[in-house]
């Protein structure tokens, strides 16, 4: 019975958890599993003329993702240089931390009011439990508001959010990806409550290796369901 059960399970994971994350809107640019990772667009360079360039109003607009990790803290920024490759993003949102597997929408991320009418790319980068994971979306910026959620804008039932700052996304946050990448692993906000989520020697050691990149605001009771988490990720992965 309980072998079975455990089979069960495996399987039904395996199934459904075949990716890190996917971008379901704005259309990405490009999906690869293993080259995720890879910045600024998870190994893909937007070419305009190609890709599946979708409208995006300035004034407050869909990104819709799937998180295939019980954990991820979230970046969502914007470039009007359409090969992402100059480091200028500016960031669209504040940090957010998503708990909980599967669908996460934010129904109303602006950019500057100017971009519309210009060409851009809107990137989406998740501090995973098995680190930094990216993808891009290629757009026209208009002009106005959403008026309508796109069908894949929904929230996964169970998932929950809280802002959040994230030591690893700093960096790209302040709009250059290669500026902080020697540092990264370094710095942190300091504050008393990241300090006291980090003082297990499981969560710490967790913590400094890749598999469990956490910053942040995470509350005092939640470092064992960090390190779960993030056994959880690595399993999920080696699969
Ligand atoms: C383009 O992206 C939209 C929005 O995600 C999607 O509905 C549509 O199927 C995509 N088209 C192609 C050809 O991939
Ligand atoms: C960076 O992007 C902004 C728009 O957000 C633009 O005004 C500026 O000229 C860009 N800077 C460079 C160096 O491309
Ligand atoms: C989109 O969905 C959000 C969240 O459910 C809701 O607050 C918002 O009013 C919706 N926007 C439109 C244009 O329907
Ligand atoms: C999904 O959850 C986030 C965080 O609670 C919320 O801001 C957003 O509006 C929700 N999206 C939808 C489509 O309800
Ligand atoms: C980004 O940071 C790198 C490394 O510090 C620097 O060489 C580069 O000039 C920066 N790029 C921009 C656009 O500020
Ligand atoms: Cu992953």
């Amino acid at each position: 019975m309980a072998p079975l059960a455990s089979a069960a399970l495996l399987l039904a994971a395996s199934a459904v958890v075949n990716a890190h994350f996917t971008l379901d809107y704005p259309a990405t640019i490009g999906f690869n599993d293993d080259k995720e990772g890879t910045g600024p667009c998870g190994s893909f360079t937007p070419d305009f003329s190609n890709d599946n360039v979708t409208d995006f109003h300035v004034g407050g607009d869909n990104v819709a993702i799937n998180l295939l990790h019980p954990q991820g803290t979230w970046l969502y920024r914007g470039t009007l240089d359409q090969t992402a490759s100059s480091n200028n993003w500016t960031q669209l949102f504040p940090e957010v931390m998503q708990t909980g597997l599967g669908k996460f929408c934010q129904p109303a991320i602006a950019v500057p009011e100017s971009w519309a009418g210009q060409k851009g790319v809107i990137g989406v980068v998740v501090d995973a439990p098995d680190g930094l994971l990216y993808q891009c979306a290629a757009v026209n910026f208009v002009a106005g508001a959403a008026t309508t959620n796109q069908s894949t804008c929904t929230n996964s039932t169970g998932v929950t959010a809280s802002f959040v700052t994230d030591a690893n996304l700093a960096p790209l946050a302040a709009g250059n990806d290669t500026a902080g990448s020697s540092t990264a692993s370094g710095t942190g906000s300091g504050t008393a409550t990241q300090t006291a989520s980090t003082t297990s020697g499981t969560s710490s050691s967790t913590k400094n290796s890749a598999p469990g990149r956490v910053g942040g605001s995470v509350p005092l009771g939640s470092a064992a369901a960090v390190v779960v988490a993030a056994m959880f990720g690595s399993a999920f992965m080696l699969l």
